[in-house]
């Protein structure tokens, strides 16, 4: 469509050339600056600046949006100051992450706009979540999130847009179709002539939308907006433009034959609008002029704070502090009336009764909701809570942990079932990316449980069975709790669920409904980080958690005169290490037993901190106990030689003995 076509005020029409304007003339100076070496990484938008700017135009400010690395537009028609973007991309104080991420990657909850992390495919899910939340407070808002075609490819993209479809949520899915991902032209990215057309897979209407006309995006994305604030659902667009320059500065545009360059020059969108502008009385000559004049003025004067700026000074204990948020832990005491009830009971009440405490809880995972989930602990809740709050998810891991840090960053909190914990690997990217790093990153919570059924014993061959509580202990930002008591269980997911980290919350399936305990009935809440001493003897320190620990206790009842201190973690990230090496001090000789296979686990952690603390305390070498570093097989018996359970006992004696 030409300029001509759209009936807006001469008002909008200007206001929109400034906005498009903006980022044009930042990005000129950047790479000036890039090639200054005062900046160090530049993805350019040029040319691509129509889609950014008309969409945040379009979306009211309160509105979410999730850009990506060419969205310098959606950063300057939200009124970002300009200062703080510059000290941003030098890695200064007043930027968005303290130093610690570069360009884009940084949220901010004060301009409703989460920006990316590199992997690029989790943002669409994160917006399905931000998108769900709206949905449930019924505020009627809209949420926009950015893709290139290249990471339409990942199966981010399509786990996130089917959720969106079977949920109806109300977001726009904008890819910015500019022809190469990288050096990947879209012929070696997907094969279908529109991207556009993929929404019928889904379900879900869609659009193609020339992406270097600003009326035309402004006006379709306006009336889009205004239609799903009343008629919530998804809509994907596709904006056909071009990436002018390459992929990331230093890498050029060799590749790209220059007659598609010279087609697409001549479709500028900031051109070709100001020529209209022009033609059409709307702007003057001189009136551009002072305008451009004016705006390169701000930015210098916005770069020159900046420049100002001391660099950041270097706060070891800061870096360490900020990894997690603040989180003050209030004890809810145990009431005196208990139930003898199992593990499996002890979570599902637990869960229950924090659905009653925090209304702005959801539930999401596979076949939680009627069914009860597979081991059953959200039995009935639906009856209870609804299922906009239990929901059923389709089998997506990743888009489903993605939403979760979506509804925890539009103020819900989310607990997600894994089915069984071994499936976390299909949503292993979100959470060691996205919610581990990301309070460290901007100071943004992400208040995520994540239920992991787990372990072996049950014959339930390699990926029914797995203990990888190592995979999440390593990272640093998640907390990781593993009761082996329904006791513990209960007053452990309570906490895990006050605290706005994301917490990884082991769960043993054989223990699920072989152990009983006396249970408080009403909620209550335990610490995080507090191991607990369940036998004292001065001859050996045992640490053990998970089924481990009735391992050990078995031992311990079969050979009364083993006189040991028998510590069960109860949380493994925050270790508590001043329990470990209290005892250890005492007894001069730790024995360490894990279901988990040996090699780099917590483990070989925990012996390595006791050597380098305790050493001279120490009357033998440490010992671990642990599975064979095989996959978990399916037979009974090589399960069972898998198991570190008969090996214990031998272990434990020759310790002793040492
Ligand atoms: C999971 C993942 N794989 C690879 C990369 C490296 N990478 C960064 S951007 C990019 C190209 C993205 O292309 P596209 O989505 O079309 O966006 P564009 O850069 O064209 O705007 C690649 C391959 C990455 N960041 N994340």
């Amino acid at each position: 469509m030409k300029y001509t076509d759209y009936s807006l005020s001469d008002h909008t029409k200007i206001k929109l050339y400034k906005q498009l304007l903006l980022p044009r003339l930042i990005e000129e100076k950047m790479l000036i600056l890039l090639r200054q070496g005062k900046i160090t990484k530049w993805f350019s938008g040029i040319g691509q600046e129509a889609i950014s700017v008309g969409v945040t135009a379009a979306l009211h400010p309160d509105e979410y949006l999730l850009p990506m690395h060419r969205n310098l537009g959606v950063f300057t028609t939200r009124g970002i100051p300009l200062s703080r973007l510059f000290s941003q991309w030098q890695g200064k104080a007043n930027g968005f992450t303290k130093g610690r991420d570069r360009s884009f990657h940084f949220g901010s909850q004060e301009h409703k706009i989460i920006g990316m992390i590199s992997h690029l495919g989790p943002q669409l899910g994160v917006a399905d979540g931000i998108a769900l939340a709206n949905l449930l407070k019924k505020n009627k808002q809209v949420t926009a999130v950015f893709t290139g075609e290249g990471a339409t490819s990942e199966g981010d993209f399509h786990e996130a847009l089917n959720v969106a479809s079977v949920w109806n949520l109300p977001v726009l899915f904008c890819i910015e179709n500019n022809g190469y991902g990288l050096s990947t032209p879209t012929n070696e990215q997907f094969n279908c002539k529109d991207l556009a057309d993929k929404g019928i897979g889904y379900g879900m209407e869609s659009h193609c939308i020339d992406g270097n006309n600003i009326l035309e995006v402004y006006t379709r994305v306006n009336a889009l907006c205004s239609d799903l604030r009343e008629n919530p659902r998804p809509v994907l667009l596709e904006f056909k433009t071009f990436r002018m320059r390459g992929h990331e500065e230093a890498s050029g545009t060799k590749y790209v034959p220059q007659e598609l360059l010279d087609t697409w020059e001549a479709k500028d969108p900031i051109t070709n609008y100001e020529a209209f502008l022009l033609a059409s009385n709307t702007l003057t000559a001189d009136a551009i002029a002072l305008l451009k004049a004016k705006m390169q003025q701000e930015i210098e004067d916005e770069l020159q704070i900046s420049y100002q700026e001391e660099d950041l000074p270097l706060v070891p204990e800061k870096e360490l502090a900020d990894v997690y948020a603040p989180f003050t832990y209030i004890e809810e005491a145990p009431n005196l009336t208990t139930e003898n009830i199992r593990l499996v009971d002890a979570i599902s009440q637990s869960l229950k009764q924090a659905m009653e405490k925090h209304g702005n809880l959801v539930l999401m995972g596979q076949d939680i909701a009627d069914y009860g989930g597979v081991f059953k602990i959200t039995e009935g809740f639906v009856a209870q809570f609804g299922k906009e709050r239990v929901r059923n998810t389709p089998i997506c891991e990743s888009a489903i942990i993605s939403a979760a840090m979506g509804l925890s960053i539009n103020g819900m909190k989310a607990v997600v079932e894994m089915q069984f914990a071994d499936f976390v690997s299909s949503g292993f990217n979100p959470i060691v990316n996205y919610l581990a790093k990301t309070h460290y990153r901007w100071a943004e919570k992400a208040d995520v449980v994540i239920r992991m059924p787990c372990g072996a014993g049950v014959g339930a061959g390699p990926f029914h069975s797995q203990t990888n509580e190592a995979w999440f202990t390593k990272t640093p930002g998640l907390k990781v709790v593993y009761p082996a008591f329904p006791f513990d269980a209960k007053g452990l997911l309570a906490t895990a669920i006050n605290d706005p980290n994301p917490v990884l919350f082991f769960e043993h399936k054989a223990l699920y409904r072989s152990l009983y305990q006396e249970v408080p009935t009403a909620y209550y809440t335990l610490p995080l980080g507090k191991a607990a001493l369940l036998t004292k003897g001065t001859a050996i320190t045992i640490v053990a958690y998970g089924a481990a620990v009735h391992w050990a206790l078995e031992v311990l009842e079969e050979r009364p005169e083993i006189h040991a201190d028998l510590i069960d973690l109860r949380t493994l990230q925050p270790l508590d290490t001043e329990t470990i090496y209290h005892s250890v001090k005492k007894t001069g000789k730790l024995i360490i037993l894990q279901e988990d296979s040996l090699f780099g686990s917590l483990a070989s952690e925990i012996a390595a901190l006791v050597m380098e603390e305790c050493f001279e305390f120490l009357d033998a070498p440490v010992q671990r106990v642990a599975s064979l570093d095989t996959p978990i097989p399916f037979s009974k018996i090589l399960e069972h030689n898998y198991l570190p359970k008969d090996r214990f006992l031998k272990a434990l004696l020759a310790l002793l003995a040492y």
